[in-house]
């Protein structure tokens, strides 16, 4: 009996590996044909005009791994990007807590190693016509943070933890009050105790390069990139909710929502990463073209693509590396494009049955700020 069940399983598998055949020629995302070149995008990105907050931004027409390597990856500041000399720092947990503590480096990597593998996006990201490259996916290692919160031994009273990052800035208010203060995102306790949530140091095997928070920050599967607080020097537990520039004046959505017929405008912290996707690249040989993209940000059900004003045609997702909060690379054969410009645009549907909502969604056409724009991403091209 087993071994049927086996059987039946590899043939159903296979059975779906010839029905995916039929969507597209290759199921591979990536391996190159010979012969394939990338045709460039007809909308190009202006050039950014802020160069020291955000850096080295993906360029999706290179897209060409499932992990993005340590020197493609984008990074955000937005103050200073400290230099941090490992010999002298050190992280003090505190606050709301029985018994204080200051960890070094070598403490930290002592402790149980735990991985994951979790792409990262800026909520402002396809917000600004200068930024659509505030994503990448890494492999990061560190250590779990619930249990160091457990051994600090959380008050009764403590409900909020607050990172703070060694890097800081001068702050105006709109009420003029001017003052420094530390890069800093909370959590509640619940939140933060998450098993997944890691005091991370690597990064795709290597020491957290100084653009991404040497010598540790916060990896937070699942949430978008500015809970992820680098640069990390104090974690603190709080009795009250905490409110900064981070928490509740940018990183802060407005949206129009609908209540039994009556408009109400709600304003809320970024938090957990929305369903998204992106046309990545367009490859052709000879006179075989393919649309290549990524899926994120929510478990992925599948992807649909649609060229010009055409029907929602299903792509195939590449299930040769994939793990839960890390995008899944898919591709479309387009087979004869004709000569013109065209359009690509691409929703990923999550395994709740919830689509990637379109630029002319309420959800987004009555959204009032850039953050957590997760509408459907359009790309215009050129073929011939
Ligand atoms: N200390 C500190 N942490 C920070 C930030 C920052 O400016 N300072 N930027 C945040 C934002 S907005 C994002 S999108 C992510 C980006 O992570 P990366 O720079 O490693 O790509 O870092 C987050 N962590
Ligand atoms: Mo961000």
């Amino acid at each position: 009996m087993p071994h049927l069940q086996r059987r039946e399983l590899i043939q159903g598998s296979l059975a779906v590996a010839a029905i995916a055949a039929l969507h597209s020629s290759r199921s591979y995302a990536f391996p190159t044909r010979p012969g394939e070149k990338t045709i460039e995008w007809l909308d190009k990105i202006p050039p950014n005009p802020v160069p020291e907050v955000i850096k080295n931004q993906l360029v999706w027409e290179e897209l060409d791994s499932w992990v993005t390597p340590n020197d493609k990856f984008f990074s955000i500041a937005h103050f200073n990007r400290p230099v941090i000399d490992e010999s002298t720092w050190k992280l003090e947990i505190d606050g709301m807590v029985k018994k204080p503590m200051a960890l070094t480096l070598a403490d930290i990597k002592a402790r149980l190693r735990q991985e994951t593998t979790f792409t990262i996006e800026c909520s402002g990201n396809t917000g600004l016509p200068f930024f659509n490259g505030g994503i990448g996916n890494a492999r990061w290692a560190g250590t779990p943070l619930a249990p160091i919160l457990k051994e600090a031994g959380v008050l009764d009273s403590g409900i909020e933890v607050v990172f703070w990052g060694a890097d800081e800035g001068e702050i105006t208010r709109a009420d003029n009050v001017k003052f420094k203060q530390n890069f800093a995102r909370s959590m509640s306790l619940a939140e933060a105790m998450d098993p997944k949530n890691i005091l991370c140091y690597e990064m795709n095997g290597a020491p957290l390069p100084p653009d991404n928070g040497f010598p540790a920050r916060l990896i937070a599967p699942g949430w978008y990139g500015v809970a992820n607080a680098k640069w990390l020097k104090r974690i603190e537990v709080r009795d009250q909710r905490f409110e900064n520039r981070f928490m509740g004046r940018d990183y802060v959505t407005l949206r129009e929502e609908d209540h039994k017929g009556e408009t109400v405008w709600v304003e809320s912290s970024v938090g957990r990463a929305r369903l998204k996707s992106a046309p990545a690249r367009v490859t052709q040989v000879g006179n075989k073209y393919c649309i290549v993209g990524a899926a994120w940000g929510a478990p992925v059900d599948r992807v649909e693509v649609k060229i010009d004003d055409g029907p929602w045609l299903p792509a195939t997702i590449d299930h040769t590396e994939e793990a839960e909060f890390a995008w899944k690379m898919w591709s479309l054969d387009w087979p004869k494009p004709s000569a013109g410009e065209h359009t690509v645009t691409s929703r990923a549907i999550d395994k709740s049955g919830n689509i990637q909502p379109a630029m002319s969604d309420p959800w987004i056409a009555k959204k009032h700020t850039y953050w957590e724009s997760n509408g459907q991403v359009t790309r215009r091209i050129q073929i011939g």
